[in-house]
């Protein structure tokens, strides 16, 4: 086992030399354009995603940072995108759901003065970051569950329905008969988190999720927690994981990113500590996935995943790229 830490590579070179002309725009590329995606240029509005399906997303909150919005705005309508999707299937509507069949939200939500709202185990509303920011706007608490989650969700206009698509159930039905939690575990980990910067130098941040595939009933896992899903603080950055995540809670993992960040780490550096953290935990090569993407208040960003696989999409400029993740056991 070899652990991995970042550095530049040939190919990101050449990446950025695409970049310059305009190749790689908007197609997921793969690879980092320095100038762009790290360039020190400062308050540049700027989205920071999970995975690739945070492409779109990002499209949708980059619409609004380009029209000077605010930035805990745009976080809520980019991660919407992921969760009207039905095609991505670990978020929102469409989302597979746990062991009995149902499917239960997490979500959470950060804004530049470090107010925070969350729901957990919310079922039949698709817009559960929607919801979580009600509950920051609109009540005296930070996080509601279950039944009050969604009579909340109800009280605030939100229209219920079910969020159980076809093709979900398909793939309910088919691990069902496999009961191959192992290997489900595995692959299954699309949260979307995704972190803005507007043009006023704010930042906010965002997290939701249909959750581990097949989780037990009740089960919430890091997503809907402040610090660990999800870590914003003006002054400083923010943080967001995907993966496993109750690897994720143990370390606090955004919490930790955001104040490496504090302490002077850059976010790729910061993302790799919260992976390390994960790391030495375990003894032997983990056979699970938990990342982080990190954005700081100068407008830089970082990712970093404990394993080979994960992917980030960051906004910028109008331009819009897919990268992979510097990993750390290779
Ligand atoms: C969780 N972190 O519930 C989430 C899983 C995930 O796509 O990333 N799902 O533990």
């Amino acid at each position: 086992m070899r652990m991995y830490y970042p550095r530049r590579s040939f190919i990101k070179q050449i990446g950025a030399a695409l970049g310059y002309l305009g190749l790689s725009q908007r197609i997921g590329f793969g690879q980092t354009n320095d100038e762009i995606v790290y360039s020190k240029v400062e308050n540049t509005p700027t989205v920071i995603s999970t995975w690739k399906h945070g492409l779109a997303a990002n499209e949708s909150a980059w619409k609004l940072l380009a029209k000077n919005a605010n930035a805990l705005d745009a976080v809520e309508k980019g991660v919407n995108v992921s969760e009207n999707d039905p095609k991505v299937m670990s978020v929102g509507y469409g989302g597979l759901p746990d062991e009995e069949g149902y499917v239960t939200l997490d979500a959470c939500i950060m804004d530049k003065n470090g107010n925070a709202g969350a729901v957990a185990f919310l079922q039949g509303y698709k817009n559960a970051v929607s919801v979580a920011r009600k509950v920051m706007e609109n009540t005296r608490h930070i996080m509601l569950v279950g039944e009050g989650a969604a009579a909340f969700a109800q009280k605030m206009g939100f229209p219920k329905q079910n969020l159980f698509t076809e093709k979900a159930k398909d793939k309910w039905l088919l691990w069902k008969e496999s009961q191959d939690t192992k290997s489900k575990q595995l692959q299954i980990h699309d949260t979307i988190g995704m972190l803005t910067l507007d043009s006023g130098g704010d930042l906010a941040g965002a997290c939701t999720t249909s959750g581990l595939a097949w989780k037990m009933h009740g089960r919430v896992g890091d997503s809907p927690i402040i610090g660990a899903g999800l870590y914003v603080d003006n002054s400083v950055g923010g943080a967001a994981s995907t993966g496993v995540g109750e690897e994720c809670i143990k370390v606090c993992g955004s919490f930790l990113v955001v104040e490496m960040m504090r302490r002077g780490a850059e976010p790729v550096e910061a993302c790799f500590e919260a992976v390390r953290r994960i790391y030495r935990r375990h003894k032997k090569i983990p056979d699970f996935q938990v990342a982080f993407i990190a954005l700081n208040r100068k407008g830089r960003v970082g990712a970093a995943s404990l394993i080979k696989g994960f992917s980030y999409a960051v906004m910028r400029a109008g331009i819009n790229r897919l990268i992979e993740a510097e990993y750390l056991v290779k």
